[in-house]
């Protein structure tokens, strides 16, 4: 048997001599493994007599505790080699440019809905919000919406099957954000000057009509207000929407059970390789829904109509979009496909000024 102290400068040898950490496992394993010759050397000890092994046990269990601390030393020795050389051979470039984190755009309904909010905030309108979902009364009886009338019919509005107001008729999905104002007419006195955006429903869907779709309309309700007033709103609004000071406008009779009179306003466009140019008077179409606002509603909202008169305007938000920033497919609006978010969003930067142009 090779005496104790051979054995312990051959192990540390062998120790010493390992250049990778693989190496020195291999040590490991041959002198402390399961069969190596420490671990062989330190079964023996069964075998011998109680004297023998009170000499030979601190020797044999000894010379483990110096070989295992060798090897842990080298072991951390080894790693730190490791570690220093990739740290001397790897090199952070702290010129590249960061990965590109993704980024989300505005929505071209909610930019819309920013630039209108601006625009008539210049105007003195404020901005009103309301429910949306209301009852028949809010959103047609105080309208001057006939029973009979068509827009109330079980196909063109979502009504809830069992939810009723207390006049026992079924809530509904507002289909314009009429009941906003109808809301700020009883809640408030006059002057009354807003605007209410908003998400509104119908049953219909088509390549230009989608179940939801967001609307805006005005109110200005005081004391001596005309369809002077009205035109002059709807053609600095729509100047000031388009970016352009030749914008025309022409107002045509119409009808509104809400409104009398009631006055379509047509915006007037040329075509420019086959795209609508808004600006001149060669081709009209339509853009707002607007009239004087029917006595009977000022009065279903609790104000004398002898006293405040006012005027009411309405149109989609969607296609206004449309219309400005050129997508021709209402159904892109709503698909949430990243792509067109990509081409057509804004900047959360983009905001809107009316003296710095909204459109750029
Ligand atoms: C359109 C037409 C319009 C109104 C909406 C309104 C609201 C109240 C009283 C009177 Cl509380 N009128 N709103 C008036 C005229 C037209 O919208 O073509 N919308 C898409």
């Amino acid at each position: 048997m090779t005496d104790i102290s051979t054995l312990q400068t051959q192990s540390l040898d062998a120790v010493a001599a390992a250049t990778t950490i693989d190496a020195l496992e291999a040590v490991r394993i041959g002198a402390l493994g399961k069969q190596g010759n420490i671990s062989v050397l330190l079964k023996s000890l069964g075998q011998m007599s109680p004297e023998e092994r009170l000499v030979q046990g601190p020797v044999i269990n000894g010379l483990r505790e110096a070989i295992a601390r060798a090897i842990a030393e080298k072991k951390a020795a080894l790693e730190t080699e490791i570690l220093n050389t990739r740290l001397a051979a790897e090199r952070l470039d702290m010129t590249l440019p960061a990965p590109e984190t993704p980024r989300g755009s505005i929505h071209p309904v909610s930019q819309v809905m920013d630039e209108l909010a601006e625009i008539f905030a210049d105007m003195g309108f404020a901005v009103a919000e309301g429910p949306e979902i209301e009852d028949d009364w809010r959103n047609f009886t105080a309208l001057n919406i006939p029973e009979t009338h068509p827009a109330r019919a079980m196909h063109d509005t979502f009504y809830f099957p069992d939810q009723m107001a207390v006049d026992g008729k079924k809530m509904l999905l507002r289909t314009h954000t009429s009941p906003v104002q109808i809301r700020t007419m009883m809640n408030q006195q006059p002057p009354i000057r807003i605007i209410a955006p908003g998400r509104v429903y119908r049953s219909d869907s088509d390549a230009t009509h989608t179940p939801m779709f967001h609307q805006i309309e005005g109110l200005v309700i005081d004391k001596g207000i005309h369809l002077g007033h009205l035109k002059w709103t709807l053609e600095t609004f729509l100047k000031a929407f388009f970016e352009r000071d030749d914008v025309a406008i022409r107002l045509r009779p119409s009808y509104f059970p809400f409104t009398e009179p009631s006055v379509e306003i047509d915006i007037g466009f040329s075509l420019v390789g086959g795209k609508r140019v808004i600006g001149g008077s060669e081709n009209w179409m339509e853009v707002l829904g607007s009239g004087m606002v029917h006595p009977r509603v000022i009065a279903n909202c609790g104000l004398d109509p002898d006293i405040y008169q006012g005027f009411a305007f309405g149109t989609g938000v969607d296609r206004l979009a449309m219309l400005k920033y050129g997508m021709d497919d209402l159904r892109a609006f709503f698909d949430g496909d990243l792509r067109w978010l990509k081409h057509y969003g804004f900047s959360a930067l983009d905001v809107p000024t009316l003296s710095g142009g909204v459109g750029a």
